[in-house]
């Protein structure tokens, strides 16, 4: 197995990797403002994941890693994001390392009691068991981070397109704030 990751760019190359790219027409519905989503070049990039998954998604025995570029924006006052998820097997964390650029980490429980931990280059982060994940670039260039979670954990998607999150990252006085969904 070679796979590099580049701990200067977070850029991950080798054998197995793959990379994914989500456009501004992948995240229909996601944003507060649908219509300024819309209103957009539906081709742009908001973020590119490189992955490196040993074992197929579900399978045990194995750590996985990926790699997220999540370009700066708004939509609206709503910063640019990743879809987020909870882990289809309920009881695998997952660990974020950030390389450059600054964020939010958006976690919310099945309670549905949002948070938001504040993401720059060298903050690790613990995404507890159970909890919805959700990144938002906060900054002007590029947020880089770092994924780990165990093979077997497996992705839902579902819960969050269909509710959304409690709370969304908005722009507020020139700053990022945590506004509860009304
Ligand atoms: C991350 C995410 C990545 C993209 O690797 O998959 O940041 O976000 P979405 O998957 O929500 O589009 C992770 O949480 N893996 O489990
Ligand atoms: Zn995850």
């Amino acid at each position: 197995m070679s796979v590099r990751l580049d701990h200067e760019t977070g850029i991950l190359t080798g054998p197995g990797v793959h990379e994914t790219a989500r456009r501004v027409k992948d995240l229909a519905g996601v944003f507060r403002d649908e219509t300024a989503r819309a209103s957009r070049d539906q081709e742009t990039v908001l973020y590119r994941v490189q992955a490196w998954e040993p074992q197929p998604e579900g399978k045990p025995g194995a750590v996985c890693l990926a790699t997220t570029f999540l370009e700066p924006g708004k939509v609206g006052d709503e910063y640019f994001l990743t879809r987020g998820h909870f882990h289809a097997n309920e009881d695998r964390p997952e660990m974020e390392v950030v390389i450059s650029g600054r964020g939010a980490l958006v976690l919310m429980g099945r309670d549905r009691v949002t948070r938001m931990e504040e993401m720059a280059p060298g903050t690790v982060h613990h995404v507890p068991p159970g909890t919805a994940h959700r990144v938002a670039n906060t900054g002007s260039e590029t947020l880089v981070f770092v994924s780990y979670w165990a093979s077997e954990t497996g992705h839902d998607y579902a819960a969050i397109r269909e509710q959304g999150f409690s709370a969304r990252v908005r722009e507020v006085d020139g700053r990022p704030v945590l506004v509860p969904v009304s």
